[in-house]
């Protein structure tokens, strides 16, 4: 049975993969399994059919059989753990890489997040600048940190895993900040993530779900404006 995931029917990113539902479909697309993703409106995901599946009103969603899941970290964990290919068998490399699956989430993620969340809550505030400041360098120090760990290591530890998903995708949210290309071993490391046909494939799948979308609205504007 095809697993079935969520995703915005049109990302607020204009298809550049920043959305949760990437996370789900480069791990879906590692192991080789196809799965089928139900598009919803920003409307839709408050809604209280979408909300028995995700208490919180968010996408990504993965459903299979009679199971239900939220949180990207917790879908990709069971997509990994379920299929080959993104944890190693070995017991300890296999406890390493969910420990960096949880680092991407729980100690890289969060500063990239307030800073990116800052200008839209805090812009016009007298602290605003400061506290931007000091949130671009607790994001520094995260990935300063890192930076030294995986030296010149394609991958944080051995073989690609379900880790380095985790890790390559919370490095994309600072896109067009410049700050990764501070840090020209992570740079090179989210290219190789990247580069990889796994994520191509995942990544081209989303384009095309924003492409078809926003082709639609031009349409659509086309016929009202007569
Ligand atoms: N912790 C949860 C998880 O990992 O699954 C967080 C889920 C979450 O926040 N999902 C977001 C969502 O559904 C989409 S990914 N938001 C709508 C809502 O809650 O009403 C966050 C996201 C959105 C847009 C961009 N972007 O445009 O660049 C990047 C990331």
């Amino acid at each position: 049975m095809k697993p079935m995931i969520t995703a915005f029917e049109c990302s607020p990113d204009d298809g550049q993969g920043l959305a949760r539902d990437m996370r789900v479909r480069w791990a879906l697309e590692e192991v080789g399994k196809a799965y089928d993703v139900r598009l919803l409106s920003f409307e839709a995901l408050k809604e209280p059919a979408h909300r028995t599946l995700n208490p919180f009103g968010s996408i990504p969603t993965y459903q299979e059989g009679d199971l239900a899941l939220f949180e990207s970290g917790a879908i990709v964990l069971h997509i990994a753990e379920r299929n080959a290919g993104l944890l190693p068998n070995d017991p300890g490399a296999r406890a390493r890489a969910i420990m960096w699956l949880f680092a991407a989430l729980n100690t890289v993620e969060p500063p990239i997040v307030e800073r990116e969340q800052a200008p839209l809550l805090e812009k016009g505030k007298s602290w605003y600048e400061e506290h931007v400041a000091m949130v671009e360098q607790r994001v520094r120090d995260r990935l300063g940190d890192l930076s030294v760990r995986l030296g010149d290591a394609d991958w944080l530890d051995g073989a690609f895993s379900a880790g380095d998903l985790m890790m390559a995708l919370v490095l994309r949210r600072l896109d067009g900040t410049g700050i990764v290309d501070d840090y020209p071993n992570l740079a090179a490391y989210v290219a190789r993530g990247e580069a990889r046909p796994a994520y191509k494939r995942a990544f081209a799948d989303q384009l095309a779900v924003f492409t078809a979308a926003s082709r639609r609205r031009a349409d659509g504007d086309t016929r009202s404006g007569g």
